[in-house]
């Protein structure tokens, strides 16, 4: 099999490039190793930037979404016993939405087969040769071996997947932080203690109050980072939920059934450069980011527009300035990105070992940061999300 752009990973990163060069007339295969029904169902991601869902308009991909996605003007923080409220709306005209990560997944899916896209899925890249001439990756499907043939690829398959390790060690460079602590997600059927998220700090640990729905809360509770699920009965979780959100101004947490709980390690991490002859990473197979900012999905889509105008150049004006530049232009945003998740991430966890200089030090920089205009508009033009390249040239 032969095309022009061979995609690895059916992630937001991979689908997402593969819609936008359909636009503009150029051929892509996307492999992707799990079956459609796992990729569409996966609990991962909710928060969109301002951003993101401005692109997925733009592109034709927002119609289910704008059906039902929660756009918020506001989010809150809670710490030493108060709620301050960002208003992103008010402060920098911006605001951001929910919609989980598996729903924009399916949507993409399914407008790339409805319009002829091909996606293999149960399809699993093994090796990529050929990166400096005429790359071919070898993928494994239904137990045969097989080779797709292209011009350039695509590395869309996250931070488990084999495309970055196709760069040799001695061309890349592996920048790192392994954070103390982990969290616990959880999907409960009841109402979300507030229309918006809620970021909360405490003695007792981090924790998110965000929701999929008018009836479905999705929470995040700070747990040590080699933690077990066993060690998290119900009534732990529902002890330290009402520890951690201070019940004022109207928040509580309401009960119901826990219908999904899994723990995520939290690391940040990013490999340069992000590309090599003729491959491109994209997305979680380039950079990892803490999720306390909201940011890796963002990301992910934020590196396809650019990815994305520099295959359109190539393919339409013969130029290859914008291919060049890749690793440049995507790295500025990553490593912003970087930082404010590194940032949310240790202002608002408690480390285990923290001794009380270490609390008290903590809450007043939430007091700086969040007593403050600057501070506030520091924080709501970040969340929101930084201005994305266009998408073509
Ligand atoms: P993905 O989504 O991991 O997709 C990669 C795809 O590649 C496939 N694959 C392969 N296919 C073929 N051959 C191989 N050898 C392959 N190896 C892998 C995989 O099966 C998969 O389908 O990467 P992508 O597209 O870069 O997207 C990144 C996002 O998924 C990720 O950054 C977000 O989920 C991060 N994240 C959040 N991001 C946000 O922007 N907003 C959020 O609110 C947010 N919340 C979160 C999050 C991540 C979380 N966890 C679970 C880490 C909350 C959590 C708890
Ligand atoms: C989510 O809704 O899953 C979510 C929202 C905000 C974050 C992380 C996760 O910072």
């Amino acid at each position: 099999m032969r095309t022009q752009v061979a995609i690895i990973g059916a992630g937001p990163a991979g689908l997402l490039l593969s819609h936008m060069l359909h636009l503009e007339g150029i051929d892509s295969v996307i492999l992707e190793s799990r079956p459609y029904d796992y990729i569409t169902t996966r609990i991962r991601a909710g928060l969109m930037e301002q951003n993101t869902v401005d692109l997925l308009n733009e592109v034709g991909l927002a119609d289910n979404l704008n059906k039902t996605a929660l756009p918020h003007d506001g989010v809150q923080f809670t710490f030493d016993g108060s709620c301050h409220r960002i208003d992103m709306q008010e402060l920098i005209g911006r605001r951001v939405t929910i919609y989980a990560q598996q729903l924009i997944v399916k949507d993409m899916c399914d407008i790339r087969e409805r319009d002829g896209g091909t996606i293999l899925y149960e399809a699993e890249a093994t090796a990529i040769s050929g990166l400096e001439g005429k790359p071919v990756v070898t993928y494994h499907c239904k137990g045969e071996e097989h080779s797709l043939e292209c011009d350039y690829v695509a590395g869309c398959d996250g931070f488990h997947g084999i495309s970055r390790l196709a760069i040799p060690e001695s061309s890349r460079q592996d920048f790192d932080r392994i954070y103390p602590f982990g969290w616990l997600g959880l999907l409960i059927a009841a109402v979300p203690p507030s229309e918006e998220l809620v970021y909360s700090h405490s003695d007792s640990g981090f924790a998110l109050f965000s929701m999929r729905s008018e009836e479905l809360t999705r929470a995040y509770l700070q747990v040590r980072p080699d933690d077990h699920l066993d060690n998290w009965p119900e009534e732990r979780i529902w002890h330290e939920l009402r520890a951690r959100l201070c019940e004022h101004d109207g928040l509580s947490i309401n009960n119901g059934e826990i219908l999904q709980k899994a723990i995520t390690p939290m690391r940040s991490w990013v490999s340069e450069p992000m590309q090599y002859g003729r491959l491109f990473l994209a997305g979680d197979s380039a950079h990892i980011v803490p999720p306390t900012g909201a940011k890796g999905m963002n990301l992910a889509m934020a590196d396809v527009c650019v990815l994305s105008r520099a295959l359109i150049d190539f393919y339409k004006n013969n130029r290859t300035a914008y291919l060049e530049s890749y690793t440049q232009t995507c790295l500025k945003r990553v490593w912003r990105a970087e930082h404010f998740s590194w940032w949310m991430t240790t202002m608002l966890h408690p480390p285990y070992d923290a001794n009380p200089f270490d609390l008290k030090r903590q809450i007043a920089e939430l007091h700086t940061v969040f007593g403050s205009d600057a501070g506030r508009r520091l924080v709501a033009e970040n969340y929101a999300g930084l201005p994305v390249e266009p998408w073509r040239p």
